[in-house]
């Protein structure tokens, strides 16, 4: 018997997505074909079993004795990717600073490839268990009663909205509401159309939501504010310290202003502006125990440029001892490419049938352990309106996906881990952010700074009539009520991560390599990495797999 046998197996059964006991490995390993039995064993194994028994296998290898007829399995019923992978794929490994610094501890740069992020550790790769040929077979806790997953704002069969006039209204009411509630603490502030009724001179604030921003002809900064009874004029000067967060401003959030109120009352001349924002002493949620979730997003299967061997590397590495603490899967949005999302899009698809493009997601997602718990939420390829908050995809789709039995929510929604609250959005208006303000705030090299913004801004797509489509409902489902002790998405294939007042913002790359769309502006996507939250600690480490 070769001595690599054990290992072989081990590897063998993680890529057809299942677990085994350990004695279930040897003994498998003891048979003189030891292929033979494997396949026999996994022949009678019933379709729900995720884990190789040894009782099942000692079944199998003694009805085998019994029957006598020693038949080989053929060729092509084996596993029908054997060939993609080199079998010492190591997956270098990198720790994100986690020093509670700020904004900018752990510029999300994945350093195997970028090397000096500030703040984050060097790459050292590290030996995965059964690739290395120590057979491991790994032991992930499969206890229920530790785990736990509640989902708050998911908007899937609550949609009300018909795209009327009246809808609008009612979306805005609840925006202005919401955000104004978090600003009244804050300000003393009176309704626009009380304010002329004040007189010249007086102190005033206002609470609104911005509806114009201009430039004045000497350079001062005009900021219309909105709130529920009309408009009213605040002038920003050009050498205060606010001017710089006008640059910074999106039109429809809703911020406060202070100042004195013009001779006629006409204009307020503001002294300071308030955002919503994360409280400074916010402190996160952690897991009582050590466990960790896999957050990823833009699968993007069916497009040409889906990275395959990276996805089978990634499912692989999932099944070894080293990641026996990965208990959930996240992945925010884009799992496959659609069609008709772009123009000429058609010519860079490998799978050109949207429903086949499931069929094959779901096959990839056959590929994870039977025992991580998957949560997932559509993005702007998926099969589901475009218009957000988008809701769940539908049960056609689901039937499609029911293989891994990942549960499906709205983006955004507020998936809540063993005690982590983790804000899941896509991040459509993560590309609007990134182009309206100047680059040492938002660029596509640090897209967790994109997401200061929103969290600033408590809102995840502020901006209405841009590019990211919204739909009124009669709530307003977009905006963060809660503070989230994580904000996860994607989108923009860039990966990056950082904490905002202490909480842990993450863009999480892509699996699709450089589309020729991307290479003619320039994107240089970062694809084929999983990065893993510790829940107990909130710590992130990276894992490449491309
Ligand atoms: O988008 C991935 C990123 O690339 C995101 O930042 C938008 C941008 N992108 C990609 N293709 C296009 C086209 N054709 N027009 C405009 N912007 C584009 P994703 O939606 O995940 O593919
Ligand atoms: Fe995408
Ligand atoms: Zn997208």
């Amino acid at each position: 018997m070769p001595l690599e046998t054990p290992a072989r197996i081990v590897k063998q059964l993680a890529r057809r997505g299942y677990n085994a006991e350990r004695e279930a490995v040897t003994l498998l390993a003891d048979e003189p074909d030891s292929d033979a039995a494997l396949e026999r064993a996994l022949e009678t194994l019933p379709d729900d079993a995720l884990k190789l028994t040894t009782d099942h296998v000692r079944e199998s290898i003694e009805t085998e004795g019994r029957d006598g007829d020693g038949s080989e399995i053929p060729d092509g019923d084996r596993s029908t990717r054997d060939g993609h992978r080199p079998v010492d794929e190591n997956p270098p490994t990198s720790t994100g600073d986690d020093d509670g610094s700020p904004a900018d501890a752990g510029s999300g740069s994945p350093p195997e490839t970028k090397g000096s992020g500030e703040g984050v550790a060097a790459a050292t790769p590290t030996a995965t268990a059964a690739a290395d040929g120590a057979a491991e077979p790994i032991s992930r806790n499969t206890d229920p009663s530790k785990r736990s997953i509640t989902v708050e704002n998911d908007m899937t069969g609550q949609s009300t909205g018909t795209g009327e006039y009246g809808d609008f209204v009612k979306v805005f009411r609840d925006r202005y509401e919401k955000l104004s509630k978090q600003l009244r603490g804050r300000v003393n502030h009176r309704p626009t159309d009380a304010l002329e009724s004040m007189g010249g001179g007086s102190d005033a604030a206002i609470v609104g939501m911005v509806s114009d921003v201009r430039s004045t002809a000497s350079g001062h900064w005009l900021v219309e504010l909105e709130d529920t009874n009309g408009t009213f004029p605040c002038l920003i000067m050009k050498d205060r310290k606010w001017a710089d967060q006008v640059q910074e401003l999106l039109f429809d959030e809703v911020i406060a202003v202070e100042g004195t109120l013009a001779d006629d009352a006409g204009i307020l001349f503001v002294d300071s502006m308030h955002f919503p924002d994360v409280p400074r002493t916010f402190k996160p949620s952690t897991a009582d125990r050590h466990v960790q979730a896999a957050l990823i997003s833009d699968v993007h299967v069916g497009s040409q440029e889906f990275m395959e061997d990276a996805w089978h590397r990634f499912a692989d590495w999932l099944h070894t001892e080293e990641a026996a603490r990965i208990e959930y899967l996240l992945i925010a949005g884009d799992m496959v490419e659609g069609v008709g999302v772009y123009p000429d899009q058609d010519e860079e698809l490998d799978v050109v049938d949207i429903f086949d493009q499931y069929r094959a997601f779901s096959e990839y997602l056959k590929e994870v352990p039977g025992d991580i718990e998957i949560r997932m939420i559509p993005g702007n390829h998926d099969a589901v309106r475009l218009a957000e908050p988008q809701p769940a995809f539908d049960e056609e789709l689901r039937d499609i996906m029911t293989a891994h039995d990942a549960q499906v929510h709205s983006n955004p929604a507020m998936v809540t881990v063993e005690g982590v609250t983790i804000l899941m959005y896509h991040g459509v208006s993560l590309d609007e952010v990134i182009a309206e303000l100047p680059d040492d705030k938002a660029s596509y090299d640090e897209p967790h700074k994109a997401m200061y913004q929103l969290l600033k801004k408590r809102h995840v797509a502020p901006q209405y009539g841009g590019h990211t489509r919204l739909a009124p409902e009669d709530r307003d489902y977009l905006v963060i009520e809660d503070v989230p002790d994580v904000f996860h998405t994607g989108h923009v294939h860039k990966l990056g991560w950082g904490k905002y007042h202490n909480v842990l913002a993450l863009n999480s790359g892509c699996w699709q390599s450089q589309t020729d769309f991307q290479k003619s502006v320039n994107i240089d996507p970062d694809s084929g990495y999983a990065p893993i939250l510790d829940l107990d600690t909130l710590d992130m480490t990276v894992r490449k797999f491309s």
